[in-house]
């Protein structure tokens, strides 16, 4: 077997690279792990820059997200009981789109399909072959099968677990990690969302966000310790912390309902540098992670797979590896300032266990600059719109 490039993992990250490659005419095979249901049913991101609603636009994945996609002009952030709204419109003439992971997911494998490109599921034990010669191969195993497959390319596209950056030297990798003491419980209900915009909270008792999936689907998470578990939060609990948490009006607009999912997620950065080695290539949560707090974790993968995409067509179409040999430098440079802008929310936004008096005030102080501040604004709203790509 033969192909063009080989991307491992069917999420946002290895789907959009497949379709940007098939509508230029580059074959590809996609290797997943897991069965396409379980991808389906995994609930993550929510928000969507407008650098990721044009990619997926590109991919041809793009018409049930403009009918059903909510456009954000902003959001709103309270603190001490008091609700600010931050006008990404006003500030900087940009907006979010609000349309689930899960959803894109679904619209990219449609597309996928449709055009008959192949996609293995329950590939298992990928391994990865000779990346530093010119003729890369990766096996796999299916239903006890061996298979193998040479290619151009491989494409690491198989999340912070994947077997991908597993294959770096360790001398040939340098990881920057930061593992935050608090989690996210998540609740999705079948409820109209509490308001038309996500509202962000900072609260004593803990960070709280009040987020949504449609007009009749809502999205609500909690800061949680890290040791608990999901089994010990009834829906009940959930919504008592939830109330306790959110300020007199918006507590009573609250509709509260049996949750349809439940899970905590821990939160962590973490960058992983070069994301070439040879002829494989990372992107998305293969190189790096962000804290859920700016919403970027989705909206890097496609910045990534944007630059990718551009590299791989420009050596098919024109034989030019200079967008190859760029792709790691010019990928790195926008994940970091979106590494600092989640860093920066999350440590505005959250309660820390052991944060003394003094990290109490400065986290008072620089909220009040932020809300007084047109300047401190922007600069919020240019980065949860997302950088120029
Ligand atoms: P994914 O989505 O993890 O997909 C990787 C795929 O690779 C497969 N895989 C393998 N396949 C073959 N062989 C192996 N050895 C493999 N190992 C793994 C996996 O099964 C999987 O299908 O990575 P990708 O494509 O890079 O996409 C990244 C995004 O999923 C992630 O950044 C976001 O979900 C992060 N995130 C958010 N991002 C945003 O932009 N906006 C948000 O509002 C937002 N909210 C969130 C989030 C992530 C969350 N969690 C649970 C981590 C909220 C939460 C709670
Ligand atoms: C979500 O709706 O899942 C969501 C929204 C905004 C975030 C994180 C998650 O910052």
């Amino acid at each position: 077997m033969r192909t063009q490039v080989v991307i491992i993992g069917s999420g946002p990250s290895g789907l959009l690279l497949g379709q940007l490659l098939h509508n230029a005419g580059i074959d590809t095979i996609i290797l997943e792990q897991k069965s396409k249901d379980y991808v389906l049913g995994r609930i993550r991101a929510g928000v969507l820059e407008q650098g990721a609603v044009a990619l997926i636009e590109e991919a041809g994945a793009g018409v049930r997200m403009r009918h059903e996609g909510l456009v954000h002009d902003g959001i709103e952030i309270e603190f001490g009981g008091e609700r600010h709204r931050i006008d990404f419109k006003a500030l900087t003439g940009k907006t979010v789109t609000v349309y689930g992971q899960t959803e894109v997911t679904h619209d990219l494998m449609d597309v996928r399909e449709a055009c008959g490109a192949p996609t293995v599921y329950e590939a298992l034990d990928v391994s990865i072959h000779d990346v530093e010669s010119n003729h890369p191969k990766v096996r796999w195993t299916k239903s006890g099968q061996p298979y193998e497959i040479e290619c151009d390319f491989v494409a690491g596209c198989d999340g912070f677990h994947g077997v991908s950056r597993q294959t770096f030297p360790a001398d040939k990798l340098h990881t920057f990690e930061r593992v935050y003491p608090f989690g996210w419980l998540g609740v999705l209900v079948d409820k109209p969302p509490v308001s038309d915009e996500l509202i962000y909270v900072n609260h004593e008792r803990g960070f709280a966000l009040c987020s949504m999936r449609s007009t009749t689907r809502s999205r609500y998470y909690l800061q949680c310790r890290l040791d608990e578990h999901v089994e010990e939060w009834s829906d009940d609990r959930f919504w008592e912390e939830l109330l306790l948490r959110l300020d007199s009006q918006v507590a009573a607009r609250l509709q509260t309902g049996p949750s349809i999912e439940k899970s905590i997620a821990p939160l962590r950065s973490f960058v992983a540098e070069p994301m070439r080695r040879g002829r494989l290539f990372l992107a998305g949560d293969a190189a790096h992670i962000v804290p859920p707090t700016g919403a970027k974790g989705l909206n890097l993968a496609a910045s990534d797979i944007a630059y990718l995409s551009r590299a791989l067509i420009g050596f098919y179409k024109s034989s030019s590896t200079a967008g190859l040999d760029s792709y790691s430098q010019t990928a790195l440079a926008r994940i970091w300032k979106a590494e600092r802008f989640s860093w920066w929310m999350t440590q505005a936004l959250h309660t820390f266990p052991e944060s003394s008096g003094f990290d109490r005030k400065i986290q008072k102080a620089e909220l009040e600059y932020l809300f007084n501040s047109r300047a401190a604004q922007t600069a919020l709203a240019e980065n949860y719109v997302g950088l120029p790509y």
